[in-house]
């Protein structure tokens, strides 16, 4: 028997295939079906892995059997190419991010040559390049136009010695990647954002069209990540102030049972509370530190601080204590949440660690935890012997009727912030004129190209090193300006690469 020699045989198609450059598609064929086979294009992190060989392997048996089939196909393949990695190793080995980049890619394409995958290499794409991450900053300024694109300020994982925003793969128990011995805290920056809420609805009713095909597991996934959520939102009034303070809750069958009402430290009322009583300055700031993705993490344990001041049941008109507490959210709801720990688990594991009171107001049927929908009202005057889902319309249209609230929806999904304080990604096409104000870049002056007059110290931001990047000209009053110096977030680029390799080298139309 003699041996497969592959290096032999597969060498000699290989060539054939590339001199008969046979797997370059026309957008059209006469008498042949389109057919799209697209695999997630890969970071050129250097040289393949067996998983990028077992993934591309799936798409290349899909094509090739397509084609088989009389399909005119098109595989296509390109480069995931901006990123954190290749700005650290621009800061340990002082090669260029392109460079690093670029030599990267070099070597994976060959690698995936001789897996001899039937790509249409003309078509492919890096969204390193500028003539790709031209089109980031074209879809940014559409989406500005139409309100989709804003900035606010919101919190960033922070070091202090590197006086740089760190991502949170850089942050190792709570402590710089660079420094281990340093305190990575959470700083306010105005950052920018894509409005993705606006979608929400939309993308819950895309799911009815994916319905046959998507495993149940993503869907679910997907349903969670999006988080509609209908409730009650209705305000607490605050002796000390005498203000309002609203709620959401998706409970409010439970009123009755609130036995104390609990803010994140990072709501408006903790400033007002603390200029009062500058001794809690310290707590609130450490839990402050804490990061979101801990702080929300199940089963963590709760910390809370109290207030000393006193807020108004606005049904039972009952006083109860004023609370901070690290497991309420300020991006979700109202950033206040009535606590009622004979119903709510999170709530009755911060009531028995603070000796709060727990006040059942629903009897749950026999061998049942009082955490769900079953049972019968108790001790809620307004409402006793409901089930728990018609109390919750009864008090709704109470609350509604009072003028003390009202039935809102909200979502779990956030606005997708994209800023990022790096050089390696597509800048953002806005500058700042003392003038003008925020303003964007002329579409004839796009791209707005990443500087090369960089020093990569790995100390603050790449990009305002670069005094010529930074000190450019308005577009609306022709004075001086400066550039913003935030990049985008990868996954701008990858939001829409399947799109450009239908038309790859269209430098101009849109
Ligand atoms: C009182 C209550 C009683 C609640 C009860 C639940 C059970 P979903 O379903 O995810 O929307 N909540 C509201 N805002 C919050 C925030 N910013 N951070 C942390 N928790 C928050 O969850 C809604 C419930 O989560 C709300 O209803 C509120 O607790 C809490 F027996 O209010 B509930
Ligand atoms: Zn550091
Ligand atoms: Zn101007």
């Amino acid at each position: 028997m003699r041996e497969y020699n592959f290096k032999e045989i597969e060498k000699k198609w290989q060539e054939k295939w590339e001199k008969d450059n046979i797997f370059k598609t026309e957008n059209n064929v006469n008498g042949k079906e389109n057919y799209y086979v697209l695999s997630m294009l890969p970071y050129p992190s250097g040289k393949l892995h067996v998983g990028h060989a077992r993934n591309y392997t799936i798409g290349d048996v899909i094509s090739r059997y397509k084609k088989m089939k009389g399909f005119n196909v098109l595989q296509p393949m390109g480069w995931d190419s901006f990123g954190l990695p290749a700005e650290n190793a621009a800061i340990q080995h002082g090669t260029h991010p392109a460079i690093w980049t670029k030599s990267n890619i070099e070597n994976m394409k060959r690698q995936l040559k001789l897996m001899g995958f039937s790509y249409d290499w003309e078509r492919e794409i890096a969204s390193y390049l500028p003539e790709y991450y031209k089109w980031n900053q074209w879809f940014f300024k559409r989406m500005y136009e139409k309100g989709l694109v804003y900035k606010k300020k919101s919190l960033v994982n922070w070091c202090p010695d590197c006086q740089t925003v760190l991502a949170n793969e850089q942050v190792e128990d709570g402590k710089c990647w660079r420094h281990s011995k340093t305190d990575v805290i959470q700083k306010e920056l105005e950052q920018w954002f894509f409005k993705i809420t606006d979608y929400a609805d939309e993308l819950l009713e895309g799911h009815e069209e994916i319905k046959d095909g998507w495993p149940e597991k993503v869907l679910t996934m997907q349903k969670n990540w999006i988080g509609k959520s209908f409730g009650t939102e209705l305000s607490f009034r605050v002796l000390e102030t005498n203000e309002q303070l609203p709620v959401f809750t998706t409970r409010v069958d439970t009123i009755y049972g609130a036995s104390y009402l609990v803010v994140a430290p990072e709501h408006p009322i903790v400033e007002k509370i603390l200029a009062k009583n500058p001794a809690l300055k310290e707590a609130v700031q450490n839990m402050k530190n804490t990061d979101l993705i801990e702080r929300s993490a199940e089963g963590r344990e709760k910390n809370g601080i109290d207030t000393g001041w006193k807020v108004e049941n606005p049904i039972s008109k009952e006083l109860i204590p004023l609370w901070i507490a690290d497991y309420v959210l300020m991006n979700y709801g109202t950033g206040a949440v009535m606590g009622v720990p004979a119903h709510d688990e999170r709530d009755n594991a911060f009531a028995k660690k603070y000796n709060l009171p727990i006040i059942p107001v629903i009897e749950a049927p026999e061998g049942e935890d009082p955490f769900g929908y079953n049972g019968k009202m108790i001790n809620s005057e307004l409402i006793n012997g409901l089930s728990p889902k018609e109390a919750i319309e009864k008090m709704g249209n109470l609350v509604e009727e009072m003028g003390i609230g009202k039935r809102t929806t909200k979502f779990r999904l956030k606005d997708w912030g994209i800023s990022r304080q790096r050089y390696w990604g597509t800048p953002i096409p806005a500058l700042h004129c003392e003038k003008c104000g925020t303003v964007l870049e002329k579409d004839e002056n796009l791209p707005v190209l990443l500087p090369n007059d960089i020093e990569f110290t790995g100390n603050g931001n790449p990009l305002e090193t670069s005094e010529k990047f930074k000190n450019a000209t308005c577009p609306c009053c022709g004075g001086p300006a400066k550039r913003d110096t935030d990049t985008m977030d990868t996954f701008v680029d990858s939001s829409w690469y399947f799109l450009r390799y239908c038309d790859p080298k269209n430098t101009e139309q849109a």
